[in-house]
C-alpha cells in the first residue's frame, strides 16, 4: 500500500514537471492574410507573433493545439520542439539579477545623471520591478518634459530588455562627450523600466522558455491585459486562468501593474514607448477602437516607420496603425492606459521578424542598434514636436493650477481621461501639425479661458493665467464620487450657493449638458447596469461659466429580474442581465455551493439539499449575483 502511494506521488511529480517545463512547441503556420491571426486567437491558441516576410504566424502549441491546427486545414511547421531550457541559447539574454547589477553599476558610475528606483513591492518569486531615471542633476526637482520607456511585459520577449539597457548605457556613457546625448539628458526626464516582468523572465531562463505571463501562484496573469484603462472592455483578453491572455481578477490586480501605473501617474510623460516582440509593428492605441488623437498618431507613426529599419535593413516596412485593427483586439494594455488614463502619447513597437528569441549572436547587436533610431526619434520629439504646451497659473497668486485642458477640434470622446496640467502647472498636448486649434482651460473656482493657437511643426507655447471666479464650486456630491452599486434611477445632488447650475452628465469622461437648474439636485433615469457615469455641475457667475469637479458613480453590475425555485433536485433559476462566467450567487451574503452559467440572462444555482437548506421554506432570503468587480441589487425571494 505504501508503495502504491509513493508511486502515485512520483507520477504526480513527473506530470507536474512536464507542464512546468513547458511541453509545448514553437510552430509556424502559413496564412493567406495577416487578419487570420485574429481567427487563430479565437481558437484559443497562444499566438506569439508573425513573420510578415513569409506570411507565417508563430504559435506556442501543445500536441492538442497542433491537432486542432491540422484539422482546421493549416500546414504546421515545427520550429522548436519544447519549451524546456536544455541548451544555453538563452544564456546571453538578461536575467533579473543581471538587470539589477547593470542598473546599480550605471548609477554608481553616473550618480549625477542616473538614479535607480525600486518601483514595486516584492513579487511572488522574490524579484522587484526597477526603474531608472536619467536626467541632469537627477536628485533635484525640475520642470523638464518626460519620456517613458519600458520593456519585457511578456517574459519570453527577451530581446526587448536588451534595447532598454542599450539605451541606458548609450545615454550615460556618451553624456558630456556627445552633444546630442548631452542635450537630451540636460533637457528631458528619461524614465526607463527595462524589465516589467522579472519573475516571469526568471522562469523563462530556468524552466520554460515560452512563458509569457507573471508568476502569480493563484493564477498567472498577462500583465499586458491587466491595466486599468478599458480593462475587460472589448473581448481583447480572457477571463480564464489557463489562457495566455488572462486579464486577472480586477484592473491592476498585479503588483507589476500597480508599480507601472504608479510610475505613470507620478511622472506624467509627453511620449511613451513600450517594447514587445515580434512581428515588426508600430502600434498606437487603442486595442478596442481608434483613439481621439488618431490624426496625430498617424503623422507620428508614419514618420517613425519611414526611418526605422526592419530585420532586413529596410525602412518603411513596419506595419503601422492603431492596435485594434492592425494586429488584433486587446484590452487593458499598458500603452492604452498610458495614453487613455495618464495622458501620454504612447506607442508599442514589436521588434524582430522571426521570433522572440532570435539567436543572440546574430540578432542582438543589429536589433539594439536599429532601435536606437526609434528611441532617439522619441527623445527628439520630446524636445520638439507639433504640440501646444505651457503653464497654467492663478492670475492673482501665480500659483500653478492643475487645470483641465480641452482642445475643441480634438475632443476626447473615446473614454480617455480629460487632460490636466501637472502639479507644477505644466501641460503639453501633441496635435496634428499645420492646423489651428481652440483650447479651453478650466478649473473649479476659476473663470474658464479659451484661446486660439496655431500649430506648425514645432512647439507652440501658450501660458495661461486663470482668474478666480469668486463662486464657491459645488461640493459634497451624492452619490459620493466613485460610489458603486447605484440603482438605474439616481437623484444627483450637491451643495452650493450659486443661483444657477448647469448639469453635465454622460457615460464618458466628457459629460454633456443635461440641463440648467436653480435647485441643487437633478434626477437621471434609464441608466444601464454595469456602467460608470460621469457628471459635473458648473456654476453661472460673474465671469460666465465656471466648471465643476468631475464626479462619477457606477450602477449595479447585474440585474436580477426574477428567481424561480425548481424541484428535484432543488435549484434556483435566476433571470437577469449581463451575467458572465465568473458570476457567483450569494444567499444572505453566503456563497452557494455551485452555479451554472446558462447565458448572459440566466444562472442556475445547483447542489440540491445543500442549497435547499440555505433557502428554508416560508422564509425570505436576499439573493445577489456578484463577480470580483461588482454585484446586483439584492433580490428578495421566498417560496
Ligand atoms: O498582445 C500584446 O500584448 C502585444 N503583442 S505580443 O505579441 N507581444 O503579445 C500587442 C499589444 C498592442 N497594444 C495595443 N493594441 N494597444
Ligand atoms: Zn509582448
Amino acid at each position: 500500500m505504501k508503495k502504491l502511494v509513493s508511486m502515485i506521488a512520483v507520477l504526480l511529480i513527473v506530470s507536474l514537471s512536464a507542464v512546468a517545463s513547458g511541453d509545448k512547441s514553437f510552430v509556424e503556420v502559413k496564412v493567406s492574410d495577416l487578419s487570420e491571426m485574429g481567427k487563430l486567437r479565437t481558437l484559443g491558441l497562444d499566438v506569439a507573433g508573425v513573420n510578415r516576410n513569409e506570411n507565417q504566424v508563430g504559435i506556442i502549441a501543445s500536441a492538442g493545439d497542433i491537432e486542432l491546427l491540422k484539422s482546421e486545414g493549416y500546414e504546421v511547421i515545427v520550429r522548436e520542439r519544447s519549451g524546456r531550457v536544455e541548451d544555453d541559447a538563452l544564456d546571453p539574454y538578461y536575467s533579473p539579477n543581471e538587470i539589477l547589477t547593470i542598473l546599480q553599476e550605471v548609477e554608481a558610475a553616473h550618480p549625477a545623471i542616473a538614479k535607480l528606483f525600486v518601483a514595486s513591492d516584492q513579487l511572488w518569486e522574490g524579484h522587484y520591478v526597477y526603474a531608472m531615471k536619467i536626467t541632469k542633476n537627477v536628485d533635484e526637482e525640475n520642470d523638464r518634459p518626460t519620456f517613458f520607456l519600458d520593456a519585457q511585459h511578456h517574459a519570453r520577449e527577451v530581446m526587448t530588455s536588451q534595447i532598454a539597457i542599450d539605451m541606458i548605457r548609450y545615454l550615460t556613457d556618451n553624456y558630456g562627450s556627445d552633444p546630442e546625448v548631452t542635450n537630451w539628458v540636460d533637457n528631458i526626464n528619461i524614465l526607463v523600466v527595462p524589465m516589467v516582468n522579472p519573475d516571469g523572465v526568471n522562469h523563462v531562463l530556468t524552466s520554460n522558455r515560452w512563458w509569457r505571463k507573471n508568476r502569480n501562484p493563484g493564477c498567472s496573469v498577462d500583465l499586458n491585459r491587466n491595466y486599468t484603462f478599458n480593462w475587460d472592455a472589448c473581448n481583447g483578453s480572457s477571463g480564464w486562468c489557463s489562457d495566455e491572455t488572462y486579464r486577472g481578477t480586477a484592473p491592476a490586480s498585479e503588483p507589476e501593474t500597480v508599480a507601472m501605473e504608479t510610475l505613470m501617474e507620478d511622472n506624467p510623460a509627453i511620449y511613451a514607448l513600450t517594447y514587445h516582440s515580434y512581428g515588426e509593428y508600430i502600434l498606437f492605441p487603442l486595442g478596442c477602437y481608434d483613439p481621439s488623437d488618431v490624426d496625430a498618431y498617424w503623422e507620428f507613426g508614419n514618420e517613425l516607420n519611414s526611418i526605422l529599419e526592419n530585420d532586413n535593413g529596410v525602412t518603411g516596412q513596419y506595419l503601422t496603425g492603431p492596435g485594434w485593427n492592425t494586429i488584433y483586439m486587446t484590452d487593458g494594455t499598458s500603452d492604452d492606459s498610458h495614453y487613455g488614463k495618464f495622458g501620454a502619447f504612447s506607442i508599442c513597437i514589436e521588434v524582430n521578424s522571426t521570433g522572440f528569441q532570435p539567436a543572440y549572436s546574430q540578432w542582438r547587436d543589429a536589433t539594439v542598434q536599429r532601435q536606437r533610431t526609434a528611441w532617439k526619434f522619441f527623445l527628439n520629439k520630446t524636445l520638439n514636436s507639433p504640440r501646444v504646451q505651457g503653464f497654467v497659473r492663478d492670475a492673482s497668486t501665480s500659483q500653478p493650477i492643475q487645470a483641465q485642458v480641452d482642445v475643441s477640434e480634438v475632443p476626447l470622446i473615446h473614454n480617455e481621461t480629460p487632460r490636466h496640467a501637472a502639479p507644477n502647472g505644466f501641460y503639453a498636448r501633441p496635435l496634428p501639425g499645420n492646423r489651428s486649434f481652440s483650447l479651453t482651460f478650466s478649473h473649479p473656482g476659476y473663470c474658464s479661458e479659451t484661446r486660439q493657437v496655431n500649430i506648425g511643426q514645432g512647439i507652440s507655447t501658450l501660458d495661461v493665467s486663470l482668474a478666480p471666479s469668486g463662486d464657491i464650486p459645488p461640493s459634497n456630491p451624492s452619490p459620493a464620487s466613485g460610489a458603486a452599486n447605484q440603482p438605474l434611477s439616481v437623484t444627483l445632488s450637491w451643495q452650493g450657493s450659486a443661483g444657477n447650475y448647469s448639469v453635465y452628465f454622460g457615460d464618458t469622461q466628457a459629460p454633456v449638458l443635461l440641463g440648467n437648474t436653480s435647485a441643487t439636485s437633478y434626477t437621471v433615469n434609464n441608466l444601464e447596469y454595469g456602467k460608470t457615469y460621469y457628471w459635473r455641475v458648473d456654476t453661472q457667475g460673474g465671469c460666465g461659466s465656471s466648471t465643476g469637479e468631475l464626479w462619477s458613480f457606477s450602477t449595479y453590475k447585474f440585474g436580477i429580474a426574477s428567481v424561480k425555485a425548481l424541484k428535484s433536485p432543488f435549484r434556483l433559476s435566476i433571470d437577469g442581465s449581463s451575467f458572465n462566467y465568473d458570476c457567483t450567487v450569494k444567499i444572505n451574503g453566503v456563497e452557494v455551493p455551485a452555479v451554472s452559467h446558462k447565458s448572459s440572462t440566466r444562472l442556475v444555482a445547483k447542489k440540491g439539499a445543500a442549497l435547499k437548506s440555505m433557502v428554508p421554506k416560508g422564509t425570505t432570503v436576499s439573493i445577489t449575483v456578484e463577480d470580483s468587480t461588482g454585484s446586483s441589487l439584492p433580490f428578495n425571494f421566498s417560496w
